[in-house]
């Protein structure tokens, strides 16, 4: 019963949105503690951005939803509305999740797109859907041409103009704890933190709880290793952007996906998630189907954020910082003011579910 007024409330919104837009005084969205949004973006990132996925796409035991968010990807670059710089793992286990990884942006006729991985050699590994579309789809992939994440990076990077480049990362945090670290190179001259706080828009996380992780530590951030999503986001010198568990998850509302069971077989999402509901992780053992039924869009949500921002369909609340732990445990503190910010619902989960990510996930060119 309350989708109605949300609908009502949304689409009111949307249409003070575009013509605030139009008149050229589109401004990111306060956030209900009233302090200003973090990502005064530069004009040219927020026209089109210019972005880099980073995602756990194709480990052993993960999730679907970095498939459904890399649908999502080429949807909005399809409408114009990003320009999609790379796609990068943040794991270096499987050779065939690179595969796959190809095969999805061969399928939207950009496989030119540069590739990455985790730093260190690639190995092969097993697991599931990545196998599945690496295995029955056709993909360009020339394991010479992809880079370790941190060389690619920094090349993109440095070719970019300042503050041009958006980072969205639906995994964990290692490869951004390596950039940062990383010393002057061929590619540019600066460290790797003067390198993103010159090139880097904004960065946007999947990853966390808020206002603060339970006795469960928080999503993406315990996965990464001791320290290491701490490390990545304390020292980043750009703003960050983070969703958190319950911006995304099933239990608070947000799911979507079995229309794609509509879709042709020829089509590598529709495959990837069929796959993985046929074969889903030990976790996941209880959403065991034949048939695609609805999921989590946790990585989605990351991905259209980075890309649309978050009005009108969420706040933000930009006031503090996310304190995190070495464990992985986190936190919102209301002082010291950092230019961080999560994502708060605005609109109906399930509206923003069925309506506004699905349709992305069913779009091709
Ligand atoms: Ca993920």
């Amino acid at each position: 019963m309350s989708v109605l007024p949300g609908l009502t409330n949304f689409f009111l919104r949307l249409s003070l949105w575009i013509l605030l837009c139009c008149s050229g005084a589109c401004q990111q969205q306060a956030g209900p503690s009233g302090g200003s949004a973090p990502s005064e973006r530069t004009e040219k990132a927020r026209e089109t951005p210019q972005l880099i996925f980073d995602t756990d796409f194709g480990t052993s035991g993960g999730d679907i939803d970095d498939l459904g968010a890399l649908a999502v990807l080429h949807a909005l670059a399809n409408q114009q509305e990003c320009t999609i710089l790379a796609t990068v793992l943040d794991h270096n286990h499987n050779r065939e999740a690179l595969a796959a990884l190809s095969a999805v942006n061969t399928f939207y006729g950009r496989a030119d797109i540069p590739l990455g991985y985790l730093d260190g050699q690639l190995t092969d590994g097993d697991y599931n859907f990545a196998d599945y579309l690496a295995e029955n789809f056709a993909h360009r992939l020339d394991f010479d041409a992809a880079l370790p994440a941190t060389k690619l990076y920094r090349k993109l990077l440095a070719r970019q103009p300042d503050h041009s480049v958006t980072i969205a990362v639906t995994g964990k945090l290692r490869n951004m704890v390596h950039l940062l670290l990383s010393e002057a190179d061929a590619y540019s001259p600066m460290n790797g933190r003067e390198l993103v706080a010159q090139k880097v828009d904004t960065l946007f996380v999947m990853g966390g709880r808020y206002p603060q992780s339970t006795d469960r530590a928080a999503s993406n951030f315990h996965h990464a290793g001791d320290c290491v999503a701490r490390q990545a986001i304390d020292s980043f010198p750009r703003p960050i952007v983070f969703n958190g568990f319950e911006v995304g998850s099933q239990s608070f509302g947000y799911a979507t996906g079995h229309r794609l069971n509509q879709l042709a077989d020829t089509n590598p999402i529709k495959a990837g998630y069929r796959y993985w509901f046929q074969n889903p992780p030990d976790w996941a053992q209880p959403s065991r189907s034949d048939t695609i039924t609805d999921w989590s869009i946790w990585d989605q949500i990351a991905i259209h954020t980075a890309v649309r921002g978050s009005a009108p369909w969420f706040t933000t609340v930009s006031e503090g910082y996310n304190q995190v732990q070495c464990d992985g445990h986190n936190r919102w503190l209301p002082s010291p003011d950092k230019d961080q910010s999560y994502l708060v619902k605005e609109m109906d989960a399930a509206t923003f579910s069925n309506q506004v990510i699905e349709p992305l996930m069913m779009n091709r060119k």
